[in-house]
């Protein structure tokens, strides 16, 4: 078989992303709810503001505007964890970055399978963020054993599943055929399954130990709790949700609505309390409820670089110092205005930002640029002469303290717990079975062919 009869991965990747959502809208009606509301105001934002629309439809696909962007999965094992590696490189997605979510009392550690490289990503952002199990934060050494008991006993994938990313990784790729397959047999791992796989008694006890620890241990696979559309309008779906019925957090995650957007706002509704059963020592069944599942949405604006990044984290940290918000909500506009307040520091025009060295920005030749037939190397004298222009380049990652109230708002009020903080990208990358990509190398990658491509065949490519 010939390399060019192979479908490309980032074709199996968003025939993957369309029929998960197809899955999830049917076993989550809430989720479509949410999906109808996205679409509206992504509708009437852009009839408002018809230069988006334009920007929109010249750097982006405006049809596919309402798509989801990422999904989330936790998993239980470091065979989980690296096959999984294997079936996302099937369709083009690599482990981009380490996240530590112990230090916000959450026992996991995660990274983001994502398209790299600007092309595939806009063919299809589809990513998800995955998480490990991380049972050696668990105090109790009994559960702890009989947790990875369980754990080493599930089959998450099924025997056509694995036998398809063998003949992938064998043949470089498959056919059209093997393609479809691969995306239905794939899928079966990120169903619901509402029976679980402990007793009742056994599951209360991983409960007991914490929330998460019952999500991953109780249940035959990873069941994706939830995807998350892209917003044009974050504010206004928040603002919205009730009057669909829907209950949404307490806060927006994230930087403060502003005029340049930065790294990414996320908000999600509560997990839904869902009916599952559990198996009796007879063998009878018996009626119980777990809550996992939500819908969130994500608006995202400029990557930051390291320098952007730390005053970002830095404000943050004093924003949270001044008010932490509450689950209830209770203090939601005293934190939102703690939020506008200490970002008023953080630049809020493109080309301040630019300067000072905070954010990515990749570069164009205009009109007069390209008549020239490029430029030499001067960047800012090209800038300034109007024969180069800038853009924001997208940030396509997570951001830790917002994926942990994403985990809290949905795993439950009063599932925060002390964990010491203990960051351990070493043994998750034992477990990945190779080391995460760095995120800003992406970002400078970008700046730099953006750049390169500026410039004029006899001038000076920057390296
Ligand atoms: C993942 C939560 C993190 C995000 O968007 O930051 C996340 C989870 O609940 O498993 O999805
Ligand atoms: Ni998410």
């Amino acid at each position: 078989m010939t390399k060019t009869e192979f479908v490309s991965p980032d074709a199996v990747r968003s025939k993957f992303s369309a029929a998960m959502s197809a899955m999830y809208r049917e076993e989550v009606p809430a989720y479509g709810t949410l999906m109808g509301l996205v679409t509206k105001v992504n509708d009437e934002t852009l009839s408002a503001d018809p230069a988006t629309k334009e920007r929109l439809a010249a750097t982006d696909t405006l049809s596919r505007i309402s798509e989801e962007r990422h999904g989330a999965i936790r998993l239980g094992t470091a065979e989980e964890l690296s096959t999984m590696r294997r079936v996302f490189g099937v369709m083009g997605m690599y482990p981009v970055g380490y996240y530590d979510l112990s230090t916000a009392g959450v026992p996991v550690h995660s990274t983001a399978f994502r398209p790299v490289g600007a092309a595939s990503l806009k063919v299809n952002p589809f990513r998800v963020f995955t998480s490990l199990l991380r049972l050696d934060l668990i105090k109790d050494e009994g559960l702890r054993k009989e947790a990875a008991d369980v754990l080493s006993k599930r089959k998450i994938f099924t025997d056509d599943a694995l036998a398809l990313v063998e003949q992938a990784e064998r043949d470089g790729g498959l056919d059209g055929h093997d393609a479809k397959r691969f995306v239905a047999e794939v899928l079966h791992t990120f169903r619901w399954h509402d029976k679980a796989i402990v007793s009742a008694e056994m599951y209360e006890r991983l409960h007991g130990a914490h929330r998460l620890v019952a999500d991953v241990v109780s249940f035959k696979g990873p069941h994706i709790n939830h995807l998350t559309p892209r917003t044009l309008d974050i504010d206004k779906v928040q603002a919205r949700m009730p009057e669909e019925g829907i209950t949404p957090k307490a806060v927006i995650e994230g930087p403060p609505a502003r005029r340049c957007p930065i790294l990414l706002r996320q908000t999600s509704f509560k997990a839904l309390e869902e009916d599952v059963s559990f198996e009796d020592a007879d063998g009878s069944w018996r009626t119980g409820s777990h809550s996992a599942r939500f819908g969130e949405i994500e608006q995202r604006g400029v990557a930051l670089t390291p320098k952007g990044r730390a005053l970002y984290d830095r404000m943050l940290n004093l924003t949270r110092d001044r008010c932490r918000p509450a689950a209830d909500g209770s203090n939601s506009s005293e934190y939102e205005t703690a939020l506008a307040d200490v970002f008023k520091a953080f630049p809020d025009d493109w080309n301040s930002m630019r300067k000072e060295g905070l954010g990515y920005f990749a570069y164009s030749l205009t009109d007069a640029g390209k008549a020239r037939g490029g430029i030499e190397f001067d960047l800012e004298a090209a800038l300034e002469a109007g024969l180069v222009q800038f853009d924001p380049v997208v940030y396509e990652d997570f951001l830790p303290v917002s994926a942990a109230g994403i985990f809290q708002s949905n795993l439950g009020d009063d599932a925060t717990q002390e964990f010491v903080a203990s960051p351990n990208q070493k043994m998750f990358e034992r477990d990945l079975g190779v080391t995460v990509l760095d995120e800003f190398a992406h970002y400078i990658d970008i700046v730099r062919a953006s750049i390169n491509a500026c410039v004029r065949e006899d001038g000076v490519q920057v390296a």
